[in-house]
């Protein structure tokens, strides 16, 4: 084999290629002294050590945890500038649809990634996802959303497609045109949702530029009738389906629209009605938590425990984005799931893993250490599965391994 990653403490995975749903999230596999094979960057082998096993590469995980690669399956990781200033209008009371609606907010965030050339959105960006990786994260989720301009959106869309050319994480590119009605549009909404249909989606799916169309249906922002004319178009092009929904409240309903589109994920659901979550169960919609943003915001967390007794498949993502959750280490939503949501570990590792990567439809390739998956590997300091969600705060990763490769 080419890498042997040895000496393996305990190894903590779920088990499968498909999304872990209820009760079954919180089945994992704990191998104690274990071992990983790896050919052409595919793991061929994880189980107990074995002394017959050679490589031409040893990665020695000094008895440590081991688990997969984390995957986090919701940022807005393409964006000009930051929005620290709003942190005055927080504390003075202004919630985050107060910021947007006085042309903060997205909004800000639009003007200067318009503003920025590519080649600074992808410097930017490509120091962000080292960052990323150095905290364990070896695949991202990226919306773009912050052009709201058929030049803009491919801009931050293109950055995407550069960087995974560049840099070893898998990156899975988003269209989230829907993120919110951009200033020159403000009076005339129904233009800006047909140039995102008639333009901006034809050339996304066209030139490939996105794997997913995301829309933002939220009281204020998209309806739930605008959301289903956007992702209509979207499925009739071949992208998959995405919406932020139930995330300040459950008017919209953005929940049952997630369901009746057949959306692949929804995400956000802090405030999501009981309806909602069961057709969201019915329909096989993957609820992507965030619970750095209720922290950031300030708001009640999302109902997990809930949705997984409704037979849901539960993921948890950062958000990471310069507004509402300026955090891109996993391991903090990690901490939070269990505290706030009242995830088990088992449940939690696998809502960053196997659950993650298939709401971005990589569950066949990753999110587990087993045979014929990418080999996709963190190495904690840590003895045990407990051990990563209970010491939150500090970067408890030792090493990162992608594609057999160890990179940091
Ligand atoms: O920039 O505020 N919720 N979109 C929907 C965001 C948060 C990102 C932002
Ligand atoms: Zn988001």
């Amino acid at each position: 084999m080419d890498q042997l990653i040895a000496n393996i403490g305990l190894l903590a995975t779920p088990v499968g290629s498909e999304a872990k749903k209820g009760q079954a999230q919180a089945e994992i596999l704990l191998i104690e002294d274990a071992e990983i094979g790896v050919e052409d960057g595919i793991i061929t082998y994880a189980g107990p050590r074995n002394a017959a096993h050679k490589a031409k590469e040893t990665v020695d995980c000094e008895g440590n945890l081991v688990t997969p690669g984390l995957v986090d399956a919701h940022t807005h990781l393409v964006f000009g500038g930051w929005r620290e200033k709003e942190m005055a209008f927080k504390l003075a009371g202004a919630s985050y649809m107060d910021i947007l609606k006085g042309g903060g907010g997205i909004l800000n965030t639009v003007e200067h990634t318009r503003a920025a050339t590519e080649a600074e959105l992808e410097k930017k960006t490509s120091g962000l996802l080292a960052e990323m990786m150095r905290h364990g994260t070896t695949t991202v989720e990226c919306k773009s959303g912050y052009g709201l301009s058929l030049a803009d959106e491919c801009k931050q869309l293109r950055v995407i497609r550069e960087l995974q050319k560049k840099q070893p994480v898998d990156l899975a590119p988003t269209f989230l045109g829907a993120h919110t009605v951009p200033v020159e549009y403000k009076n005339d909404r129904e233009s800006f949702i047909r140039l995102i249909c008639d333009e901006m989606l034809p050339v996304v799916a066209g030139e490939k530029l996105a794997e997913y169309c995301d829309v933002f249906c939220e009281t204020g922002v998209f309806s739930p009738e605008e959301s289903i004319k956007i992702l209509s178009r979207a499925r009739e092009l071949g992208l998959g389906l995405k919406a932020h929904v139930d995330e300040i409240d459950s008017t919209a309903a953005g929940a049952e629209m997630a369901a009746r589109m057949g959306c692949v994920s929804a995400e956000h659901l802090i405030q999501a009605s009981d309806e909602g979550i069961t057709q969201m169960a019915a329909a096989g919609v993957i609820a992507v938590l965030l619970p750095g943003t209720s922290f950031y915001l300030d708001k009640p967390y999302a109902r997990a425990r809930k949705m997984l007794a409704e037979g849901l498949a539960v993921a948890i993502a950062t958000d990471f984005n310069p507004g509402s959750c300026p955090n891109l280490n996993l391991q903090i939503p990690m901490a939070l799931a269990c505290l706030k949501y009242k995830l088990s570990p088992a449940e939690a590792l696998t809502a960053v893993t196997l659950n993650a990567a298939a709401a971005i439809g990589r569950e066949k390739t990753m999110g587990s250490l087993e045979p014929g998956k990418k080999a996709n590997i963190v190495v904690w300091n840590a003895p045990n599965l407990e051990f990563i969600f209970y010491r939150f705060g500090s970067n408890l990763v030792n090493k990162v391994v992608i594609g057999g490769k160890q990179v940091c």
